[in-house]
């Protein structure tokens, strides 16, 4: 697949995740939403088998657009304001979802989540060898993370769209970086940044116990 011009590069879209993080270890909500946008363009161009879980993904980030972009902007520029000021304004439901559905923690949990997802299959994808399956990698980092909070209808969903992922060669020539090097390079230098806004984000959520929320 040719790198046609103004394509959609994956580096970029990981950058996103680098810019995420502030001097003080805050984690931006811009860069974050902006990471999950592209990753969605990225898994719409994989085909519509895929649909349900872009759908759901642009829904979450849709709910998370809204507040940074709402009268409420400055308590949504970092995850850090937004979990102060929805627990202290009792703007989260804690055991079941009643008076807020929506609220911006719960939905960023469902990202949070994801993000392990994307963390688990990037390194697997870099360091698998060249004729590796990434549907199996894809699979191994769906049941290490994502599935637990996912019912069985969901799963088996999923379980299919996976076997429809191409290979790793044409994994990585999709992602737009270059060559096969290239990419695994670039993902060695996207990873750590990832890591990280999930370690931020998971040590945030573990302190005020908002890990289970319905
Ligand atoms: C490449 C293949 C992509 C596989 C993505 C794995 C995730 C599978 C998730 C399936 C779930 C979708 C259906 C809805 C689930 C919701 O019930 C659930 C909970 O929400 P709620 O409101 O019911 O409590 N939602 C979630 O768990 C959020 C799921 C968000 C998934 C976002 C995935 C975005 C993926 C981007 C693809 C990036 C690929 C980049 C790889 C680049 C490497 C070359």
């Amino acid at each position: 697949m040719a790198a046609a011009q103004g394509a959609f590069s994956l580096r970029e879209v990981l950058a996103a995740f680098q810019a995420c993080v502030t001097e003080q270890r805050e984690v931006l909500l811009g860069p974050y939403l902006c990471g999950w946008r592209g990753l969605v363009r990225f898994l719409n161009g994989l085909g519509a088998i895929f649909s349900f879980i872009s759908k759901d993904a642009v829904a979450k980030i849709q709910i998370m657009e809204s507040y940074c972009g709402g009268e409420r902007r400055e308590e949504y520029r970092t995850l850090q304001a937004m979990v102060r000021y929805e627990l202290s304004g009792g703007l989260v439901d804690l055991q079941r979802r009643s008076a807020h559905p929506d609220s911006g923690c719960r939905t960023v949990l469902r990202l949070h989540r994801a993000l392990k997802w994307l963390q688990l299959f990037l390194e697997g994808l870099r360091t698998a060898r060249q004729d590796a399956s990434t549907s199996a990698i894809c699979t191994d980092s769906y049941n290490a993370s994502l599935a637990a909070y996912h019912p069985w209808v969901v799963r088996k969903a999923a379980a299919v769209a996976f076997c429809a992922l191409p290979s790793r060669d044409a994994f990585l020539e999709v992602m737009n970086v270059g060559g096969p090097e290239e990419a695994v390079e670039m993902l060695g230098d996207a990873l750590p940044h990832i890591r990280d806004v999930y370690g931020i984000t998971q040590e945030l959520y573990e302190q005020h116990r908002l890990l289970d929320l319905p």
